[in-house]
């Protein structure tokens, strides 16, 4: 491997978890030794926490790979294990959604009114026509209503598509006709950045191109004018009037639950299918190992949007199967004002945070005197997800947000994966900053080279899972031949998660990004995450996105875009000089190799909803293109604002 891999693994700081956490933590070290010992034990003893209406009888049917089958003639409902169970065991009164709108409005929703209102939609959707084994889009904010809309469908046994609201009516109709969707539900609009933001009409403009589609059911959130159709109802009209009695059927465990489709920022979209028994049991799992949840005491949050599968596993279905509290909140980090989540963390006294290196980045971009305004002392755990986190953000977050203190779990999975595989476990691993460290127990991953032969520790190459786990995606929807091409054909017998990986000396893992965005330099691979670190690492840098843009020379050259931190100046002679500054300091800290032929100061980064960095608008900017299809966009605008506000272009 590169010089770069020797001094990205020079990272040696290490955090053993604080000892009253690991004194009473839900899992321990044995956990692993349990599963080496037995993993389809393991994982039975897993979805034993569930409630079942008929055992399964036989764990694993793995005689069609990679066609997995998962606690086979296993029956349950989802629904009923989210809810139900909470409230038959005298505790429904417990609050399940503390939801804050982003104008301050809000709403706070006991486990028993989670049931009423799952059950009257429930009800509602069985009244239009959808039964077991259709799809249901979801098109919505981040209300109360979309949880409530997932878990009816689940209760029904109609598998949901839940759709991004930021995404285009394109976007929208390709979605609900790849799935065939009945019933769309959606809402007027949501608040987004102080405003109504409009959804209704998208779905309108959508829907017209979608002959599947029956009904739109329209949450009323912002009360703006909305063109009506014959195929619109109102939720208030046609689910809030419906019978609040429901008796959940019991389904197969491989009958469908969901389809989300990847954010695609390459190719056509993926609709990634997830079953019923296989995915509650890992989602649920992980969510009690890794935030160590104390359904008595703790108030959880995690930031992701519901149209995000973090949503799925980690607000929806992992939180409320382990009847935890938790936080759900509409809008931006910045509205009204920067420490709008540091309000919120304050208010609802959030114990357990789980956002993504993108926030954390932009929060040290604002300023520590922000989250140091406030009460943060009710937290105890924090976690990542959606990208590798820099050492330095890492740092930033225990630092800065949990006091110095608290431990970070860096999680590694997909939607593909649909729980968590790789993160430390809370009160056991010692955790490196920048590493999601090992597998969870029950989960085989490595990393592997060209070849398909593991890497000694030390090495470099392509992350891979060696063995089926319960959560893993049974197919893309009708396209079983893609599922096998794109996942299962680069290495013989294991699942090829597409994202490059390191083993440092310790055997621990370090993600380094997508393969697609791995740089080849005079020969030489560099990995897109390391420069980022290393730019990040410099007290000027907030956030950083790097390219290889096509170089007569050097084959591909690093072009680095940096966004500079709070108040530093970067006007005139002052912003070469940081460019100057920058280029050798990632010389310094990655070796001459890894030293960016050009470096731009910009004001924001191009990215997905999700937080992910779209590295393709970049090469386009860096290799002087047109730009790309922009939909996936989280903000189209900050295209314009990176051109025209770019300091050091040639
Ligand atoms: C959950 C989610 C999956 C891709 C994945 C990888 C990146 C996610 C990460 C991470 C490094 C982490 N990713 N978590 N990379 N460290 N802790 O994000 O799902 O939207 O499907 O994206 O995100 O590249 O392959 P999804």
């Amino acid at each position: 491997m590169s010089e770069a891999l020797a001094n990205l693994l020079s990272e040696t700081r290490q955090f053993p978890p604080p000892a009253e956490l690991a004194a009473h933590a839900n899992v321990t070290i044995d956990a692993y030794a349990e599963a080496e010992g037995d993993r389809l034990a393991f994982w039975a003893k897993q979805a034993d926490r569930l409630a079942w209406s008929k055992k399964w009888d036989e764990v694993l049917d793995w005689s069609n790979p990679p066609f997995a089958k998962w606690f086979v003639g296993g029956q349950l409902n989802v629904a009923y294990n989210c809810l139900d169970r909470h409230v038959e065991a005298g505790r429904g009164d417990k609050v399940a959604i503390h939801w804050e709108g982003e104008p301050g409005d809000t709403r706070t929703i006991t486990y028993a009114d989670l049931h009423e209102l799952t059950c009257r939609a429930a009800n509602a959707l069985t009244d239009l026509g959808v039964t077991a084994g259709d799809r249901v889009a979801i098109y919505l904010p981040m209300i109360p209503e979309a949880a409530v809309a997932m878990l009816a469908c689940a209760r029904i046994g109609a598998a949901h598509s839940v759709v991004f609201g930021g995404f285009s009516a394109d976007s929208l109709s390709n979605r609900i006709q790849d799935a065939s969707a009945k019933v769309v539900i959606t809402a007027d609009g949501g608040y987004r950045r102080g405003k109504p933001s409009a959804l209704k009409p998208t779905v309108d403009e959508a829907v017209a191109n979608c002959p599947s589609v029956d009904h739109v059911l329209v949450v009323r959130r912002t009360g703006e004018e909305v063109a009506w159709s014959e195929k619109d109802l109102w939720w208030h009209e046609t689910v809030e009037t419906a019978s609040a009695e429901h008796t959940a059927q019991p389904f197969d465990a491989e009958h469908p639950l969901f389809i989300l489709y990847t954010s695609g920022t390459t190719a056509r979209p993926k609709g990634i299918l997830h079953t019923t028994g296989g995915y509650l049991t890992q989602a649920s799992y992980t969510a009690n190992a890794v935030f160590d949840l104390k359904p008595e005491t703790d108030v959880y949050w995690c930031t992701a949007d519901i149209g995000w599968v973090t949503g799925h596993s980690y607000i929806v279905y992992g939180p409320l199967s382990n009847g935890v509290t938790q936080v759900m909140y509409e809008g931006t980090p910045d509205t009204p004002h920067k420490g709008r989540f540091w309000d919120i963390v304050e208010k609802y006294r959030v114990s357990i945070l789980y956002t993504a290196p993108t926030l954390i980045r932009t929060m040290m971009k604002w300023g520590e005197d922000i989250p140091a305004g406030h009460d943060l002392s009710s937290l105890r755990l924090l976690g990542s997800v959606g990208e590798p986190i820099n050492p330095e953000a890492w740092m930033w977050y225990r630092e800065h947000i949990g006091g110095g203190a608290l431990p970070v779990v860096d999680t590694w999975w997909q939607t593909e994966t649909g729980a968590i595989m790789i993160s430390p476990l809370p009160g056991v691993t010692a955790a490196k900053p920048g590493s999601a460290m090992t597998p969870l127990p029950g989960i085989v991953a490595d990393v592997v080279d060209d070849q398909g032969q593991s890497v000694p520790n030390g090495g470099g190459g392509y992350l891979v899972l060696r063995e089926p786990w319960p959560s893993m995606l049974r197919t893309i929807w009708g396209d079983d031949e893609r599922f096998i091409d794109t996942y299962w054909s680069r290495f013989e017998g294991m699942y090829f998660a597409g994202d490059g990986a390191k083993k440092d000396d310790d055997g621990h893992i370090w993600l380094l990004g997508r393969v697609d965005d791995v740089m080849l330099v005079s020969g030489h691979n560099i990995s897109t995450t390391e420069v980022e670190s290393a730019l990040v690492s410099h007290p000027s840098v907030a956030e950083a996105a790097v390219v290889g843009a096509t170089d007569p020379t050097t084959g591909q050259a690093i072009v680095a875009f940096a966004i500079p931190r709070g108040s530093t100046d970067i006007t005139g002679d002052a912003g070469e000089q940081l460019i100057a500054d920058l280029r050798n300091h990632v010389s310094k800290t990655l070796g001459p190799i890894a030293k960016p032929r050009q470096i731009m100061l910009v004001p924001e980064l191009p990215k997905t909803r999700s937080g992910k960095i779209m590295r393709r608008l970049l090469r386009d900017v860096a290799e002087n293109r047109s730009l790309g299809d922009v939909t996936t966009l989280q903000d189209s605008s900050v295209m314009d604002l990176i051109s025209s506000g770019m300091t050091g272009a040639k």
